[in-house]
Protein backbone atom coordinates (compact mmCIF):
# COMPACT_ATOMS: atom_id res chain seq x y z
CA UNK A 1 0.00 0.00 0.00
CA UNK A 2 3.01 2.39 0.15
CA UNK A 3 3.11 2.32 -3.66
CA UNK A 4 -0.41 3.59 -3.34
CA UNK A 5 0.39 6.41 -0.85
CA UNK A 6 3.78 7.30 -2.81
CA UNK A 7 1.57 7.81 -5.85
CA UNK A 8 -0.69 10.34 -3.98
CA UNK A 9 -3.37 7.37 -4.07
CA UNK A 10 -6.06 7.59 -1.50
CA UNK A 11 -8.80 5.43 0.01
CA UNK A 12 -10.95 7.22 -2.05
CA UNK A 13 -10.60 9.39 -4.56
CA UNK A 14 -12.30 12.21 -6.79
CA UNK A 15 -12.89 10.96 -10.30
CA UNK A 16 -12.76 13.99 -12.11
CA UNK A 17 -9.99 16.67 -12.47
CA UNK A 18 -9.08 19.67 -14.30
CA UNK A 19 -5.56 19.37 -13.71
CA UNK A 20 -3.73 20.82 -10.60
CA UNK A 21 -6.16 21.44 -7.91
CA UNK A 22 -9.16 21.31 -9.97
CA UNK A 23 -10.33 17.35 -8.40
CA UNK A 24 -14.40 18.01 -7.79
CA UNK A 25 -15.73 16.09 -5.14
CA UNK A 26 -18.87 14.73 -6.42
CA UNK A 27 -19.97 12.15 -4.22
CA UNK A 28 -23.28 11.12 -5.28
CA UNK A 29 -22.48 9.83 -8.07
CA UNK A 30 -21.61 6.06 -6.59
CA UNK A 31 -17.95 4.81 -6.84
CA UNK A 32 -15.90 2.32 -8.59
CA UNK A 33 -14.03 -0.54 -6.48
CA UNK A 34 -10.17 -0.95 -8.09
CA UNK A 35 -9.59 -4.62 -7.62
CA UNK A 36 -6.17 -6.24 -7.31
CA UNK A 37 -6.84 -9.15 -9.82
CA UNK A 38 -4.38 -11.63 -8.00
CA UNK A 39 -6.01 -11.35 -4.70
CA UNK A 40 -9.34 -10.09 -5.67
CA UNK A 41 -9.02 -7.54 -2.74
CA UNK A 42 -9.55 -3.90 -3.09
CA UNK A 43 -6.93 -1.45 -3.78
CA UNK A 44 -8.96 1.95 -3.40
CA UNK A 45 -12.34 3.45 -4.38
CA UNK A 46 -12.86 5.93 -7.43
CA UNK A 47 -15.95 8.45 -7.02
CA UNK A 48 -17.86 8.18 -10.61
CA UNK A 49 -18.18 12.05 -11.48
CA UNK A 50 -21.85 13.42 -12.59
CA UNK A 51 -23.14 15.32 -16.11
CA UNK A 52 -22.44 18.41 -14.74
CA UNK A 53 -18.82 17.14 -13.66
CA UNK A 54 -18.23 16.37 -17.62
CA UNK A 55 -19.43 20.02 -18.43
CA UNK A 56 -16.91 21.45 -15.89
CA UNK A 57 -14.41 19.24 -17.38
CA UNK A 58 -15.11 19.47 -21.46
CA UNK A 59 -15.50 23.50 -20.51
CA UNK A 60 -12.08 24.06 -18.52
CA UNK A 61 -10.04 21.78 -21.51
CA UNK A 62 -11.47 24.40 -24.02
CA UNK A 63 -10.82 27.38 -22.31
CA UNK A 64 -7.45 26.27 -21.44
CA UNK A 65 -6.56 24.89 -25.03
CA UNK A 66 -7.31 28.48 -26.33
CA UNK A 67 -4.00 29.83 -24.63
CA UNK A 68 -2.36 26.28 -25.26
CA UNK A 69 -2.66 26.63 -29.22
CA UNK A 70 -0.51 30.24 -28.65
CA UNK A 71 2.47 28.86 -27.12
CA UNK A 72 5.15 28.50 -29.57
CA UNK A 73 5.33 24.14 -30.28
CA UNK A 74 9.12 23.77 -28.81
CA UNK A 75 7.56 25.28 -25.77
CA UNK A 76 4.88 23.00 -25.55
CA UNK A 77 7.83 20.35 -26.25
CA UNK A 78 9.79 21.83 -23.12
CA UNK A 79 6.28 20.72 -20.97
CA UNK A 80 6.44 17.45 -22.12
CA UNK A 81 9.96 16.99 -21.70
CA UNK A 82 9.65 17.92 -17.97
CA UNK A 83 6.70 15.47 -18.06
CA UNK A 84 8.91 12.02 -19.45
CA UNK A 85 11.62 13.04 -16.55
CA UNK A 86 8.62 13.20 -13.96
CA UNK A 87 7.64 9.73 -15.09
CA UNK A 88 11.36 9.08 -15.50
CA UNK A 89 11.69 9.40 -11.60
CA UNK A 90 8.14 7.69 -10.94
CA UNK A 91 9.13 4.78 -12.90
CA UNK A 92 9.20 2.10 -9.96
CA UNK A 93 6.43 3.23 -8.30
CA UNK A 94 3.93 3.52 -11.10
CA UNK A 95 4.89 0.54 -12.88
CA UNK A 96 4.43 -0.98 -9.96
CA UNK A 97 1.07 0.14 -9.64
CA UNK A 98 0.96 -1.32 -13.04
CA UNK A 99 1.54 -4.62 -12.54
CA UNK A 100 -0.78 -4.54 -9.45
CA UNK A 101 -4.12 -3.00 -10.64
CA UNK A 102 -3.93 -4.87 -14.25
CA UNK A 103 -2.13 -7.82 -13.25
CA UNK A 104 1.12 -7.63 -16.46
CA UNK A 105 4.19 -8.49 -14.25
CA UNK A 106 6.38 -5.75 -12.76
CA UNK A 107 8.99 -6.20 -15.76
CA UNK A 108 5.85 -5.56 -18.18
CA UNK A 109 4.35 -2.87 -15.59
CA UNK A 110 7.71 -0.97 -15.65
CA UNK A 111 8.12 -1.22 -19.80
CA UNK A 112 4.75 0.29 -19.93
CA UNK A 113 6.30 3.09 -18.26
CA UNK A 114 9.38 3.03 -20.26
CA UNK A 115 7.02 3.44 -22.98
CA UNK A 116 5.88 6.59 -21.75
CA UNK A 117 9.45 7.95 -20.97
CA UNK A 118 10.05 7.31 -24.70
CA UNK A 119 7.43 8.84 -26.43
CA UNK A 120 7.45 12.26 -24.56
CA UNK A 121 11.20 11.90 -25.84
CA UNK A 122 9.89 11.72 -29.38
CA UNK A 123 7.68 14.18 -28.84
CA UNK A 124 9.85 16.70 -27.52
CA UNK A 125 11.54 16.31 -30.82
CA UNK A 126 8.19 16.11 -32.84
CA UNK A 127 7.49 19.63 -31.47
CA UNK A 128 10.07 21.02 -33.59
CA UNK A 129 8.54 19.22 -36.64
CA UNK A 130 5.49 19.70 -37.22
CA UNK A 131 6.38 20.62 -41.01
CA UNK A 132 4.03 21.53 -43.90
CA UNK A 133 4.67 20.88 -47.30
CA UNK A 134 5.69 24.27 -49.62
CA UNK A 135 4.18 23.67 -53.80
CA UNK A 136 5.13 25.25 -56.43
CA UNK A 137 1.86 27.82 -57.79
CA UNK A 138 0.92 27.55 -61.08
CA UNK A 139 -0.39 30.89 -61.16
CA UNK A 140 2.42 34.33 -61.44
CA UNK A 141 3.36 35.35 -58.19
CA UNK A 142 2.01 33.28 -56.09
CA UNK A 143 3.22 30.76 -53.05
CA UNK A 144 1.61 27.41 -51.73
CA UNK A 145 2.14 26.57 -48.45
CA UNK A 146 0.51 23.72 -45.91
CA UNK A 147 0.53 24.27 -42.28
CA UNK A 148 -0.62 22.46 -39.74
CA UNK A 149 -2.89 23.58 -36.76
CA UNK A 150 -4.04 22.11 -33.35
CA UNK A 151 -7.52 20.57 -33.91
CA UNK A 152 -8.51 21.72 -30.54
CA UNK A 153 -9.49 19.17 -27.61
CA UNK A 154 -9.18 15.82 -28.21
CA UNK A 155 -10.63 12.64 -26.41
CA UNK A 156 -8.42 10.00 -25.87
CA UNK A 157 -10.17 6.33 -24.22
CA UNK A 158 -8.42 4.06 -23.13
CA UNK A 159 -8.57 0.14 -22.24
CA UNK A 160 -7.80 -1.77 -19.23
CA UNK A 161 -4.59 -3.74 -20.56
CA UNK A 162 -1.69 -0.78 -21.08
CA UNK A 163 -3.59 1.21 -18.08
CA UNK A 164 -1.19 4.44 -19.00
CA UNK A 165 1.15 3.64 -22.20
CA UNK A 166 -1.55 4.26 -24.58
CA UNK A 167 -2.67 7.04 -23.07
CA UNK A 168 0.74 8.95 -23.25
CA UNK A 169 1.19 7.87 -26.92
CA UNK A 170 -1.81 9.91 -27.75
CA UNK A 171 -1.70 12.85 -25.07
CA UNK A 172 2.03 13.81 -25.30
CA UNK A 173 1.67 13.65 -29.40
CA UNK A 174 -1.60 15.38 -28.95
CA UNK A 175 -0.40 18.47 -26.56
CA UNK A 176 2.99 19.32 -28.78
CA UNK A 177 0.34 19.57 -31.45
CA UNK A 178 -1.66 22.61 -29.35
CA UNK A 179 -4.27 20.44 -28.26
CA UNK A 180 -5.50 19.63 -25.07
CA UNK A 181 -7.04 16.15 -23.52
CA UNK A 182 -9.76 15.09 -21.93
CA UNK A 183 -9.06 11.56 -20.69
CA UNK A 184 -11.91 8.29 -19.84
CA UNK A 185 -9.82 5.54 -18.51
CA UNK A 186 -11.23 2.51 -18.25
CA UNK A 187 -13.17 1.93 -15.20
CA UNK A 188 -10.64 -1.45 -14.80
CA UNK A 189 -7.81 0.28 -13.99
CA UNK A 190 -8.89 3.80 -12.74
CA UNK A 191 -5.96 4.09 -10.18
CA UNK A 192 -3.58 4.05 -12.98
CA UNK A 193 -5.00 7.21 -14.58
CA UNK A 194 -5.32 9.01 -10.78
CA UNK A 195 -2.01 8.31 -10.30
CA UNK A 196 -0.64 9.68 -13.89
CA UNK A 197 -3.29 12.73 -13.59
CA UNK A 198 -1.49 13.93 -10.10
CA UNK A 199 2.29 13.21 -11.89
CA UNK A 200 1.14 15.41 -14.54
CA UNK A 201 -0.28 18.21 -12.24
CA UNK A 202 2.80 18.67 -10.56
CA UNK A 203 4.26 19.16 -13.48
CA UNK A 204 2.20 21.57 -15.15
CA UNK A 205 1.16 23.74 -12.19
CA UNK A 206 5.18 24.47 -12.16
CA UNK A 207 5.09 24.94 -15.73
CA UNK A 208 2.25 26.99 -15.37
CA UNK A 209 -0.31 25.52 -18.16
CA UNK A 210 -2.65 23.79 -15.33
CA UNK A 211 -5.67 22.41 -18.06
CA UNK A 212 -3.90 20.43 -20.79
CA UNK A 213 -4.36 17.05 -19.28
CA UNK A 214 -8.06 16.14 -17.68
CA UNK A 215 -9.83 13.25 -16.86
CA UNK A 216 -13.02 11.91 -15.59
CA UNK A 217 -14.78 8.87 -14.73
CA UNK A 218 -18.13 8.71 -15.58
CA UNK A 219 -21.44 7.48 -13.84
CA UNK A 220 -23.53 6.49 -16.61
CA UNK A 221 -22.87 4.69 -20.11
CA UNK A 222 -24.79 8.36 -20.85
CA UNK A 223 -22.14 10.76 -19.91
CA UNK A 224 -19.35 8.47 -22.11
CA UNK A 225 -21.75 8.24 -24.93
CA UNK A 226 -22.22 12.53 -24.77
CA UNK A 227 -18.20 12.24 -24.85
CA UNK A 228 -18.08 10.30 -27.94
CA UNK A 229 -20.98 12.13 -29.68
CA UNK A 230 -19.53 15.63 -28.27
CA UNK A 231 -19.32 18.16 -31.10
CA UNK A 232 -16.70 20.60 -29.28
CA UNK A 233 -14.57 17.05 -29.61
CA UNK A 234 -13.01 16.93 -33.16
CA UNK A 235 -11.21 13.98 -32.61
CA UNK A 236 -11.65 11.15 -30.37
CA UNK A 237 -8.90 8.36 -30.14
CA UNK A 238 -10.59 4.78 -28.61
CA UNK A 239 -8.52 1.73 -27.72
CA UNK A 240 -10.30 -0.77 -27.18
CA UNK A 241 -12.78 -3.48 -28.84
CA UNK A 242 -14.12 -3.82 -32.20
CA UNK A 243 -17.64 -3.92 -31.10
CA UNK A 244 -17.26 -0.59 -28.91
CA UNK A 245 -15.08 0.61 -31.64
CA UNK A 246 -17.91 0.24 -34.24
CA UNK A 247 -19.88 2.36 -32.22
CA UNK A 248 -17.66 4.86 -31.82
CA UNK A 249 -16.69 5.24 -35.16
CA UNK A 250 -20.14 5.27 -36.15
CA UNK A 251 -21.25 7.95 -33.50
CA UNK A 252 -18.22 9.94 -34.05
CA UNK A 253 -18.97 9.82 -37.91
CA UNK A 254 -22.30 10.73 -37.84
CA UNK A 255 -20.97 14.19 -36.24
CA UNK A 256 -18.33 14.30 -38.62
CA UNK A 257 -15.78 14.69 -36.51
CA UNK A 258 -12.74 12.22 -36.77
CA UNK A 259 -11.81 8.72 -34.96
CA UNK A 260 -8.50 7.15 -34.44
CA UNK A 261 -9.76 3.72 -33.38
CA UNK A 262 -7.35 0.89 -32.43
CA UNK A 263 -9.20 -2.04 -31.92
CA UNK A 264 -9.34 -6.04 -31.59
CA UNK A 265 -5.98 -8.09 -32.89
CA UNK A 266 -5.58 -11.74 -33.72
CA UNK A 267 -2.16 -12.04 -34.44
CA UNK A 268 -0.50 -14.87 -36.08
CA UNK A 269 2.83 -16.29 -36.39
CA UNK A 270 4.12 -18.17 -39.44
CA UNK A 271 6.89 -20.80 -38.11
CA UNK A 272 8.33 -21.64 -42.15
CA UNK A 273 10.52 -25.34 -42.72
CA UNK A 274 13.77 -22.52 -42.28
CA UNK A 275 12.76 -20.81 -39.34
CA UNK A 276 14.97 -21.07 -36.48
CA UNK A 277 13.40 -22.49 -33.69
CA UNK A 278 15.67 -20.57 -30.74
CA UNK A 279 14.01 -17.72 -32.00
CA UNK A 280 10.91 -18.84 -33.02
CA UNK A 281 9.81 -20.56 -29.73
CA UNK A 282 10.68 -17.82 -27.19
CA UNK A 283 8.84 -15.34 -29.45
CA UNK A 284 5.88 -17.04 -29.60
CA UNK A 285 5.85 -17.99 -25.81
CA UNK A 286 6.52 -14.30 -24.99
CA UNK A 287 4.11 -13.62 -27.58
CA UNK A 288 0.76 -15.45 -26.50
CA UNK A 289 1.87 -15.73 -22.46
CA UNK A 290 2.97 -12.16 -22.00
CA UNK A 291 0.56 -9.79 -19.79
CA UNK A 292 -1.49 -12.75 -19.99
CA UNK A 293 -2.70 -12.72 -23.17
CA UNK A 294 -3.87 -9.63 -23.05
CA UNK A 295 -2.46 -7.74 -25.25
CA UNK A 296 -3.93 -6.25 -28.81
CA UNK A 297 -0.95 -7.74 -30.26
CA UNK A 298 -1.05 -11.01 -28.43
CA UNK A 299 0.04 -14.02 -30.30
CA UNK A 300 -3.40 -15.99 -30.61
CA UNK A 301 -2.58 -18.22 -34.16
CA UNK A 302 0.81 -19.75 -34.42
CA UNK A 303 0.66 -21.34 -38.30
CA UNK A 304 4.05 -24.06 -38.63
CA UNK A 305 5.03 -25.53 -41.54
CA UNK A 306 3.90 -29.59 -41.67
CA UNK A 307 7.42 -30.20 -41.33
CA UNK A 308 8.74 -29.02 -38.87
CA UNK A 309 4.96 -29.13 -36.91
CA UNK A 310 5.94 -32.15 -34.37
CA UNK A 311 9.76 -30.42 -33.50
CA UNK A 312 7.52 -26.47 -32.33
CA UNK A 313 5.19 -28.43 -30.84
CA UNK A 314 7.61 -30.38 -27.98
CA UNK A 315 9.67 -27.14 -27.68
CA UNK A 316 6.56 -25.60 -27.14
CA UNK A 317 5.21 -27.42 -24.33
CA UNK A 318 8.83 -27.36 -22.94
CA UNK A 319 8.70 -23.73 -22.85
CA UNK A 320 5.22 -23.18 -21.62
CA UNK A 321 6.30 -25.80 -18.17
CA UNK A 322 8.60 -22.39 -17.49
CA UNK A 323 5.96 -20.02 -17.54
CA UNK A 324 5.50 -19.39 -13.95
CA UNK A 325 2.29 -18.46 -13.07
CA UNK A 326 1.57 -15.97 -9.80
CA UNK A 327 1.55 -12.94 -8.52
CA UNK A 328 2.83 -10.51 -10.61
CA UNK A 329 5.31 -8.29 -8.79
CA UNK A 330 7.29 -11.50 -7.62
CA UNK A 331 10.56 -11.12 -9.56
CA UNK A 332 10.05 -14.84 -10.93
CA UNK A 333 6.57 -14.64 -11.74
CA UNK A 334 6.28 -14.59 -15.36
CA UNK A 335 2.69 -14.60 -15.79
CA UNK A 336 -0.06 -13.16 -13.47
CA UNK A 337 -3.97 -13.21 -13.36
CA UNK A 338 -6.72 -12.02 -15.99
CA UNK A 339 -8.23 -9.03 -15.08
CA UNK A 340 -11.89 -9.90 -13.60
CA UNK A 341 -13.84 -12.86 -13.18
CA UNK A 342 -15.48 -11.93 -16.59
CA UNK A 343 -12.07 -12.43 -18.35
CA UNK A 344 -11.95 -15.95 -16.77
CA UNK A 345 -15.11 -16.84 -17.90
CA UNK A 346 -14.62 -15.82 -21.54
CA UNK A 347 -11.41 -17.95 -21.49
CA UNK A 348 -13.49 -21.21 -20.38
CA UNK A 349 -16.49 -20.27 -23.05
CA UNK A 350 -13.61 -19.72 -25.35
CA UNK A 351 -11.84 -23.25 -25.12
CA UNK A 352 -15.21 -25.16 -24.80
CA UNK A 353 -16.73 -23.63 -28.03
CA UNK A 354 -13.25 -24.21 -29.90
CA UNK A 355 -13.53 -27.80 -28.59
CA UNK A 356 -17.04 -28.20 -29.51
CA UNK A 357 -15.41 -27.37 -33.02
CA UNK A 358 -13.21 -30.09 -33.05
CA UNK A 359 -9.81 -28.04 -31.56
CA UNK A 360 -7.58 -30.75 -29.64
CA UNK A 361 -6.30 -29.12 -26.49
CA UNK A 362 -2.18 -29.80 -26.07
CA UNK A 363 -2.07 -28.43 -22.68
CA UNK A 364 -3.15 -26.01 -20.57
CA UNK A 365 -7.30 -25.71 -20.38
CA UNK A 366 -7.36 -24.94 -16.33
CA UNK A 367 -8.77 -22.34 -14.18
CA UNK A 368 -6.70 -22.32 -10.78
CA UNK A 369 -8.23 -22.48 -7.63
CA UNK A 370 -7.74 -19.90 -4.98
CA UNK A 371 -8.20 -15.85 -4.73
CA UNK A 372 -7.58 -13.93 -7.98
CA UNK A 373 -8.49 -14.53 -11.73
CA UNK A 374 -5.25 -16.89 -12.90
CA UNK A 375 -5.97 -19.28 -15.64
CA UNK A 376 -3.14 -21.48 -17.32
CA UNK A 377 -1.92 -20.65 -20.63
CA UNK A 378 -2.91 -22.94 -22.92
CA UNK A 379 -2.40 -24.18 -26.96
CA UNK A 380 -4.99 -26.20 -28.75
CA UNK A 381 -4.11 -27.86 -32.11
CA UNK A 382 -6.92 -27.06 -34.85
CA UNK A 383 -7.36 -28.83 -38.21
CA UNK A 384 -8.86 -25.05 -39.39
CA UNK A 385 -9.90 -21.56 -38.29
CA UNK A 386 -13.14 -22.58 -37.11
CA UNK A 387 -15.87 -19.44 -35.55
CA UNK A 388 -14.00 -19.50 -32.15
CA UNK A 389 -10.21 -19.20 -34.00
CA UNK A 390 -11.50 -16.34 -35.90
CA UNK A 391 -12.51 -14.41 -32.64
CA UNK A 392 -9.82 -12.33 -30.33
CA UNK A 393 -10.40 -13.85 -26.91
CA UNK A 394 -8.39 -11.59 -24.55
CA UNK A 395 -6.74 -14.92 -22.52
CA UNK A 396 -3.77 -16.96 -22.91
CA UNK A 397 -5.25 -19.35 -25.43
CA UNK A 398 -2.96 -19.87 -28.77
CA UNK A 399 -4.55 -21.68 -31.70
CA UNK A 400 -1.94 -24.16 -33.65
CA UNK A 401 -2.37 -25.01 -37.50
CA UNK A 402 -0.42 -26.68 -39.71
CA UNK A 403 0.33 -25.92 -43.44
CA UNK A 404 2.06 -27.16 -46.52
CA UNK A 405 2.59 -24.07 -48.62
CA UNK A 406 3.75 -20.43 -47.58
CA UNK A 407 0.79 -19.15 -49.79
CA UNK A 408 -1.46 -21.44 -47.49
CA UNK A 409 -0.15 -20.41 -44.74
CA UNK A 410 -0.70 -15.94 -45.97
CA UNK A 411 -3.87 -16.87 -46.94
CA UNK A 412 -4.69 -18.20 -43.07
CA UNK A 413 -3.11 -15.64 -41.65
CA UNK A 414 -4.70 -12.93 -42.93
CA UNK A 415 -8.32 -15.08 -43.48
CA UNK A 416 -9.59 -13.21 -39.74
CA UNK A 417 -11.98 -9.66 -39.33
CA UNK A 418 -8.83 -8.35 -37.35
CA UNK A 419 -6.06 -6.90 -39.11
CA UNK A 420 -3.17 -5.71 -36.59
CA UNK A 421 -0.10 -7.69 -36.00
CA UNK A 422 1.71 -10.75 -38.10
CA UNK A 423 4.99 -12.12 -37.68
CA UNK A 424 7.05 -14.97 -39.96
CA UNK A 425 9.91 -17.19 -39.26
CA UNK A 426 11.75 -17.82 -41.77
CA UNK A 427 16.31 -18.01 -42.80
CA UNK A 428 14.88 -17.66 -46.69
CA UNK A 429 14.78 -14.37 -48.01
CA UNK A 430 12.09 -15.22 -50.85
CA UNK A 431 9.92 -16.45 -48.46
CA UNK A 432 10.10 -13.31 -45.80
CA UNK A 433 9.70 -10.65 -48.78
CA UNK A 434 6.83 -12.33 -50.28
CA UNK A 435 5.12 -12.45 -46.53
CA UNK A 436 6.02 -8.64 -46.70
CA UNK A 437 5.04 -8.09 -50.45
CA UNK A 438 1.44 -6.77 -51.06
CA UNK A 439 0.06 -10.20 -51.58
CA UNK A 440 1.75 -11.06 -48.08
CA UNK A 441 0.03 -9.85 -44.63
CA UNK A 442 -2.81 -7.83 -44.96
CA UNK A 443 -2.11 -6.24 -41.38
CA UNK A 444 -0.57 -2.81 -39.67
CA UNK A 445 2.45 -4.31 -38.61
CA UNK A 446 4.67 -7.18 -40.31
CA UNK A 447 7.17 -8.62 -38.91
CA UNK A 448 10.32 -10.95 -39.36
CA UNK A 449 12.05 -13.40 -37.20
CA UNK A 450 11.23 -10.92 -34.31
CA UNK A 451 6.97 -12.05 -32.83
CA UNK A 452 3.78 -10.07 -33.00
CA UNK A 453 3.73 -8.00 -29.67
CA UNK A 454 6.25 -5.61 -27.93
CA UNK A 455 6.09 -2.97 -30.91
CA UNK A 456 8.19 0.38 -30.31
CA UNK A 457 6.70 3.92 -29.95
CA UNK A 458 9.17 5.17 -33.31
CA UNK A 459 6.28 3.29 -35.83
CA UNK A 460 3.13 3.91 -36.35
CA UNK A 461 0.86 1.59 -34.76
CA UNK A 462 -2.49 0.21 -35.25
CA UNK A 463 -4.02 -1.77 -37.74
CA UNK A 464 -6.29 -2.50 -40.65
CA UNK A 465 -9.70 -4.19 -40.91
CA UNK A 466 -11.89 -4.22 -37.71
CA UNK A 467 -8.57 -3.45 -35.95
CA UNK A 468 -9.53 0.17 -36.75
CA UNK A 469 -7.25 1.65 -39.25
CA UNK A 470 -5.94 4.28 -36.93
CA UNK A 471 -2.33 4.69 -36.07
CA UNK A 472 -0.64 6.10 -33.62
CA UNK A 473 2.62 6.88 -31.73
CA UNK A 474 5.87 7.73 -34.03
CA UNK A 475 6.41 8.35 -37.77
CA UNK A 476 4.10 11.02 -39.30
CA UNK A 477 0.91 10.27 -36.90
CA UNK A 478 0.98 13.60 -35.46
CA UNK A 479 -0.87 14.53 -38.15
CA UNK A 480 -3.96 12.51 -36.92
CA UNK A 481 -4.41 15.43 -33.96
CA UNK A 482 -3.84 18.65 -36.29
CA UNK A 483 -5.61 20.05 -39.13
CA UNK A 484 -4.16 21.01 -42.30
CA UNK A 485 -4.27 24.31 -44.03
CA UNK A 486 -3.14 24.87 -47.60
CA UNK A 487 -2.57 28.52 -48.07
CA UNK A 488 -2.30 30.17 -51.10
CA UNK A 489 -1.04 34.22 -51.51
CA UNK A 490 -0.91 36.50 -54.37
CA UNK A 491 2.02 38.78 -53.89
CA UNK A 492 1.97 40.18 -57.73
CA UNK A 493 -0.60 43.19 -58.93
CA UNK A 494 -2.68 40.49 -61.36
CA UNK A 495 -5.30 37.90 -60.35
CA UNK A 496 -5.10 34.96 -62.29
CA UNK A 497 -7.31 32.47 -61.76
CA UNK A 498 -6.52 28.39 -61.60
CA UNK A 499 -6.76 26.20 -64.26
CA UNK A 500 -6.09 29.03 -66.93
CA UNK A 501 -9.91 30.42 -66.53
CA UNK A 502 -10.87 34.04 -67.90
CA UNK A 503 -13.33 35.51 -65.81
CA UNK A 504 -13.23 39.02 -67.33
CA UNK A 505 -15.27 41.85 -66.08
CA UNK A 506 -15.94 45.26 -67.62
CA UNK A 507 -15.44 47.21 -64.64
CA UNK A 508 -15.13 46.80 -61.20
C1 LIG B 1 -2.29 -2.71 -26.89
O1 LIG B 1 -2.28 -3.90 -26.59
O2 LIG B 1 -3.36 -2.05 -26.92
O3 LIG B 1 2.99 -3.81 -29.16
C2 LIG B 1 -1.07 -1.95 -27.16
C3 LIG B 1 2.73 -3.90 -27.97
C4 LIG B 1 2.66 -2.66 -27.14
C5 LIG B 1 1.37 -1.97 -27.27
C6 LIG B 1 0.16 -2.80 -27.26
N1 LIG B 1 3.73 -1.77 -27.45
O4 LIG B 1 2.54 -4.98 -27.43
Amino acid sequence: MDILRTLNIADKNSGACLGPRGWLDTKTEGSVQSINPSTGQLLAEVYRCSPQDYETVINASIDAQREWSQVPAPVRGEVIRRLGNAFREHKDALGSLVSMEMGKIKQEGDGEVQEMIDIADLAVGQSRMLYGKTMHSERLHHRMYEQWHPLGVVGVITAFNFPVAVWAWNAFIAAVAGNTVIWKPSSKVPLCAIAVQHICNEVLEEMGYPGIFSLFLPASHETATEFVEDRRIPLISFTGSSRTGRFVAETVARRMGRSLLECSGNNAIIVDETANLELAIPATVFGAVGTAGQRCTTTRRLIVHESVYDEVVTRLTHGYKQVTIGNPLEPNVLMGPLIDGAAVEAYVAALEAVKGEGGEILFGDARLDGPGYFVKPTAVAVDTQYEMVKKETFAPILYVLRYKHLDEAIALQNDVPQGLSSAIFTSTLQHAERFLSAMGSDCGIANVNIGTSGAEIGGAFGGEKETGGGREAGSDCWKAYMRRQTNTINWGTALPLAQGIQFDLANT
